[in-house]
């Protein structure tokens, strides 16, 4: 880590995702002894933000199938404002969720201040779907799509809306649940992604080296985004939407020890966790200790 300044932003927000439970996740997050670990890696935490966030729809349900469009539009603009700010005051911007649409906001603030931002996206799922395209309507399944400036029309709508991520620039590792749409996508806009075949394939290290040469070549930041769901549900049984077959304890911790080393990630998103899944605060308590790795925190 470059940075010894931390901000924490905790967005308390689930209206983006499948099933209520995600706008717990910063407070769990807190609990389980996030600041805690912070301080014993020697960093400090600058700020510790709370985004207000809506709980219930502000506006009757639009007519279209874009679920809570017009609370995501506001929750954006605010966390965007925060990431912004963070980065100017000098700080490590972590971002704790909430559903994944609080990526949308942390990609809008960081394209402020990188020209040309690599990204890596840690997910079971792609989360490229547009409006048109969604079979869900939820909006944690679109946050890419957004960033990328895919949209007809709701998602180009949110304040600050993408292209803040150049396709070129992004890598997703730890896929498993992609819906055809998003295949094609993929396939289409030439994304470099490792499935779990992929990381079952090649390992992890290799993984995360072939990722940094995609998101590290020509680039003047890296963002992480991580969703919870990328890890196996038997690691982390307190998310939203889990899918078997994900990543295990030390793979996930590995990934982030190597991205760590090479000292060039400069934001986080932790997202997805949900307590209303979870049992003895295990995913939250998880969740801090990748924090914590991808922070510097070494073994020996
Ligand atoms: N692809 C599905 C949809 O659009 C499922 C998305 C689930 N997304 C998350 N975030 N949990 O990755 O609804
Ligand atoms: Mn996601
Ligand atoms: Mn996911
Ligand atoms: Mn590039």
């Amino acid at each position: 880590m470059r940075h010894h300044d931390v901000a924490i932003i905790k967005v308390p927000f689930g209206l983006g995702g499948a099933r209520g439970g995600a706008e717990l996740g910063p407070d769990e997050l807190i609990t389980a002894g996030l600041k805690r670990e912070i301080a014993s890696l020697g960093l400090n935490v600058s700020k510790e933000i709370r985004v207000d966030c809506p709980s219930e729809s502000v506006a009757p349900i639009e007519r279209n199938r874009v679920k809570y469009l017009s609370e995501v539009s506001q929750v954006s603009e605010r966390v965007c404002n925060e990431v912004s700010g963070a980065i100017a005051g000098g700080s490590f911007p972590l971002v704790l969720g909430g559903d994944h649409s609080v990526a949308i906001g942390s990609l809008a603030g960081l394209s402020a201040h990188y020209s040309n931002l690599g990204v890596i996206w840690f997910d079971a799922h792609a989360d490229l779907n547009t409006e048109e395209r969604s079979l869900s309507g939820n909006m944690h399944g679109m946050s890419v799509a957004a960033a990328l400036g895919h949209s007809a029309f709701n998602l180009s709508h949110i304040p600050g809306a993408g292209p803040f991520v150049d396709p070129s620039n992004l890598v997703y590792i730890g896929l498993r649940d992609l819906d055809v749409y998003e295949k094609e996508q993929i396939r289409a806009l030439g994304i470099k992604s490792f499935t779990m075949h992929d990381i079952d394939r090649i390992g992890i290290q290799q993984v995360v080296e072939q990722a940094l040469a995609v998101v590290g070549e020509g680039t003047d930041g890296i963002h992480i985004s991580f969703d919870m769901d990328c890890l196996d549900p038997r690691e982390a049984p307190g998310v939203g939407t889990p899918v078997p077959g994900g990543l295990n304890y030390r793979e996930a911790h590995f990934a982030l020890e190597l991205l760590a080393s090479t000292n060039r990630v400069t934001s986080m998103d932790l997202v997805e966790v949900n307590p209303l899944f979870d049992q003895n605060r295990h995913t939250a308590r998880l969740g801090v200790e990748l924090i914590a790795s991808m922070l510097g925190k070494r073994i020996l």
